[in-house]
């Protein structure tokens, strides 16, 4: 079996403001359509972007990013302005990647650090990768496994940071957060 599949229940951006809690995505729970605050991208075979309330137990909306013996890779994003890198990410998370016939694939979401110009600076990756996935760490690439069940995920932006030593925080300007599913005939 060659199957790869990854879906998000909630997806937050937090700031502490006087006590609250700015939210900085936009519909980030995929309330509404994914046309509202997501862009699209299928480039590929056998991609597939959906919004359902059936990904998981509970009555709402959930999106799902995934490939079913697919080639190419498919992403549903969003890019935000952030303030500073004391923005706490948090996310529940399902992601899974499964190979075979010499095939390779990974699923998750892909958090990526860009400049003031919108250049990226590097990437974490909560994401689910099958045994021979060509996805190497790196002082600007961290990976969190996340392959599995629902799960919740999350860290502030600075400490996690720690983790890509070619980054300097100061240099963080915008986020961009991806749905993604990565396949070659996976
Ligand atoms: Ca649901």
């Amino acid at each position: 079996m060659r199957y790869t599949a990854v879906a998000l229940l909630f997806l937050a951006l937090s700031l502490p403001v006087c006590g609250a809690s700015l939210q900085l995505p936009t519909n980030g729970d995929f309330e509404e359509l994914l046309t509202s605050g997501w862009d699209q991208s299928i480039a590929g075979t056998s991609l597939y972007i959906q919004r359902s309330t059936a990904f998981d137990a509970d009555p709402d909306y959930e999106a799902k990013v995934s490939s079913n013996n697919g080639h190419g890779s498919a992403k549903l994003w969003q890019s935000i302005v952030i303030p500073n890198t004391d923005v706490q990410f948090s996310v529940r998370l399902s992601s899974n990647a499964v190979d075979g016939g010499g095939a390779w694939c990974a699923a998750g979401l892909i958090l990526t650090y860009l400049d003031v110009n919108g250049a990226p600076l590097g990437k974490t990756a909560l994401a689910a990768t099958s045994a021979i996935c060509p996805w190497t760490e790196s002082d600007t690439f961290h990976i969190i496994d996340t392959n599995g069940g629902w799960a919740d995920y999350g860290f502030i932006l600075a400490d996690e940071l720690l983790n890509l030593p070619g980054i300097d925080g100061d240099d963080v300007h915008e986020l961009e957060l991806s749905l993604l599913v990565s396949a070659a005939n996976c």
